[in-house]
C-alpha cells in the first residue's frame, strides 16, 4: 500500500465522529497487514486519541463484511465486559464514520476505519515472561469462552480458508513450481523441510474437531497489557474474528509465546519451544476456556503449535517466492528470515513433542480434576 502524507490523513480522520479536536496524526503499532495511525486530539485541555487504520483490501476483500464482524463482535464484547472495572479499557470500540456505518471509503476506493485508543498499554512483540505466556492465553481463551454464544447468523468468513493448512500447502507448491523470480533454489532446504511435513497439513484438519468462533491471529502482540499493573486488558485486531478451530488459536499462541525469539530472529540459536512457557501458556489457557474444549479438542493440544507453525512456515516462504507482495518487509529476504524462524522452531517441538503432549494431557486434566474445580 502506497504511504498516505498526513494532510490527507488528517482529512481522513476527520470523516469519522470525533468528539476533539485533533492535533497530530502518527504511524502506530507492528501490524504486517493494515496500516495504523495514532490520531490525537485535545478537548477542553484533555488529551485523547483515535487509532485510525486502512484496511488492506488486497487482504481483505471485502471491508463492508469485515466491519459487520467486528461491529457484532465489540458490541458482545462490551456487553460482557460491562461492570468490570476499567470495562471501556478492555474492548475495541469502534468509531461511527460521518456518513454512517464504521467504514469510510475514500474516492480512492482505499478503505478506512477508527477506534477509540486505549491509552497507558504496552504489547511485546517478544514474550518475556511466563506470567505473560500464561495471562495473555487466559485472555484468548477467555475471549473464545465469551464469543461461544454470539447470536446467529455465523460471522463472514473475512478470509476464506484461512487456517486451511492444506490449502496453504498446495499455493505453497505452486509458488515453488512458478518461482517467477528465480528463488527457490536459494531456499532449496527449507522447501525440502517443508515438503516433507505434509503429514501435518490433516492434524488437525481430519480429527473432527468443532467449529466455534475464534480470534484466528493470536499473536502475543494483540494483546494489549495495561501498563501500570502488567495484566492483559484487550485483545486487538478483530480482523479475522470468523468460524474457526480453537486449538488453531492456540497454536498461533504457541508459536509466538513459547519461544522468546522475535518471528524475524536471524540468530538462529536463540530459536527455542520453552517447556516452561509452554506450561504456564497451556495453564492460561485451560483457565481461560473454563470447562469449554470438547475431549477430542484436548487430546490435540499438542499438535496445534507443530501445525500453525508449520503453515506460518508455508506462507513465509510462498511471500518469499512470490516476491513479498502479501505481508510487510523491512529487509531483502526478511520473510525467508522468518521462514527459517518458523521452521527451527518445528524442529524444537518436534525434538520435544513427547514432553509436549504430556503436559498437555496433565495441565488440562490438573486443571478440570475434581479438587481444581471445588477451589473454583
Ligand atoms: C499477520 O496482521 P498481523 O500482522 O497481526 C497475518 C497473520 C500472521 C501474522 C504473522 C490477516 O498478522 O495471519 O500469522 O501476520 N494476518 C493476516 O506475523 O494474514
Ligand atoms: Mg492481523
Amino acid at each position: 500500500m502506497a504511504v498516505t502524507p498526513v494532510a490527507a490523513l488528517e482529512r481522513i480522520a476527520s470523516r469519522f465522529q470525533l468528539d476533539c479536536v485533533m492535533v497530530a496524526v502518527e504511524a502506530h503499532g507492528s501490524g504486517h497487514i493494515n496500516s495504523s495511525y495514532r490520531v490525537r486530539c485535545r478537548s477542553t485541555g484533555a488529551e485523547s486519541s483515535y487509532l485510525l487504520q486502512r484496511i488492506n483490501t488486497a487482504v481483505f476483500a471485502d471491508p463492508a463484511a469485515l466491519m459487520e464482524n467486528i461491529g457484532r463482535v465489540s458490541q458482545h464484547l462490551h456487553a460482557k465486559a460491562a461492570g468490570e472495572p476499567d470495562a471501556e479499557r478492555r474492548v475495541l470500540t469502534p468509531v461511527t464514520a460521518r456518513e454512517g456505518g464504521l467504514l469510510h471509503r475514500e474516492a480512492d476506493g482505499s478503505c478506512w476505519r477508527m477506534y477509540r485508543f486505549i491509552e497507558r498499554t504496552t504489547t511485546y512483540d517478544r514474550v518475556e515472561s511466563a506470567e505473560q505466556a500464561r495471562t495473555a492465553a487466559h485472555a484468548f481463551g477467555r475471549f473464545q469462552q465469551q464469543l461461544s454464544d454470539l447470536s446467529a447468523p455465523s460471522l463472514h468468513e473475512t478470509i476464506p480458508h484461512f487456517h486451511d493448512t492444506l490449502r496453504r500447502l498446495r499455493a505453497f507448491q505452486h509458488a515453488v513450481e512458478a518461482d517467477v523470480l528465480n528463488r527457490a533454489a536459494g531456499c532449496a532446504r527449507e522447501i525440502a523441510f517443508l515438503l516433507k511435513r505434509e503429514p501435518l497439513t490433516g492434524a488437525l484438519l481430519r480429527a473432527g474437531l468443532p467449529e466455534r468462533v475464534c480470534h484466528n491471529d493470536t499473536k502475543l502482540n494483540n494483546v494489549l497489557f495495561d501498563t501500570a499493573s502488567g495484566a492483559p486488558l484487550c485483545v486487538v485486531d478483530l480482523d479475522t474474528v470468523m468460524p474457526g478451530l480453537a486449538l488453531y488459536d492456540l497454536g498461533d499462541m504457541v508459536r509466538t509465546a513459547t519461544c522468546p525469539a522475535a518471528e524475524d530472529e536471524e540468530d538462529l540459536s536463540l530459536v527455542a519451544m520453552q517447556l516452561p512457557l509452554y506450561r504456564a501458556l497451556l495453564e492460561g489457557y485451560a483457565d481461560g476456556t473454563g470447562d469449554f474444549l470438547t475431549q477430542a479438542e484436548r487430546e490435540h493440544l499438542h499438535l496445534a503449535g507443530p501445525v500453525i507453525t508449520y503453515e506460518q512456515a508455508l506462507r513465509f516462504l510462498a511471500d518469499h517466492l512470490q516476491g513479498d507482495v502479501y505481508y510487510k518487509t523491512a529487509r531483502s529476504g526478511h520473510n525467508l528470515h522468518r521462514c527459517r524462524t518458523q521452521i527451527r522452531l518445528i524442529e524444537s517441538m518436534e525434538r520435544q513433542g513427547e514432553q509436549m503432549q504430556a503436559l498437555s494431557a496433565q495441565v488440562f486434566a490438573e486443571a478440570h480434576s475434581p479438587e481444581v474445580t471445588a477451589r473454583c
